[in-house]
């Protein structure tokens, strides 16, 4: 198959963001992981930190890239000249806000969208919840990269 985006927060990336890549990472000819940029929201990790983050974790995998986008996502899988875009999906929450934005892509540009469904050990693993946990002192290495967790730690 052709060429995928994996779009996403990843502040910061976890388990789930990873299981997700690796698997898209055989599905498809190459990935480009994609940190949304969004500068009027607040986040626990700069742009730069968490695409140091996401480099680390992707180099196993020969055939991801890591990228950032601002704007419309449709707009930058046009500039790269990607096909498709790939989600992770956990729990019916994210189906209904996943599945409108999927429409609505696809309305847009003709990008279409493929879920992939969260691995039983990640269903319940988010970077909001991971950060919560983190700053109230209990342990997440579970949950996240080893060299996502040494930073969490760290920045915390
Ligand atoms: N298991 C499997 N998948 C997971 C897990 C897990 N444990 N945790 C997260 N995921 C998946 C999510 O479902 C998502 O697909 C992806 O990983 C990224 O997750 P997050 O939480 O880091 O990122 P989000 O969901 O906040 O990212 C939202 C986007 C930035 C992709 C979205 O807001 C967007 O496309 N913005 C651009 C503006 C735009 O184009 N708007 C119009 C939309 S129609």
């Amino acid at each position: 198959m052709s060429k995928a985006v994996f779009p996403g927060t990843f502040d910061p990336p976890t388990n789930g963001h990873l299981d997700v890549i690796a698997r898209a990472s055989v599905a498809f000819t190459e990935v480009v992981v994609a940190a949304g940029v969004n500068a009027s929201k607040q986040r626990l990790f700069s742009v730069e930190e968490r695409i140091e983050m996401l480099t680390e974790i992707a180099k196993p995998f020969g055939n991801v890239t890591v990228g950032t986008f601002d704007g419309l996502l449709v707009d930058y899988c046009r500039s790269i000249d990607a096909a498709v875009i790939v989600k992770g999906l956990r729990a019916g929450g994210d189906y209904d806000y996943e599945l409108q934005m999927a429409q609505m892509n696809r309305k847009l540009t003709g990008v279409d969208t493929v879920f992939l469904p969260t691995a039983p050990d990640n269903a319940y693993v988010s970077s909001s919840l991971v950060k919560e946990i983190a700053r109230l002192g209990g342990p997440v290495d579970a949950f996240l990269p080893p060299a996502v967790h040494s930073r969490l730690l760290a920045k915390l």
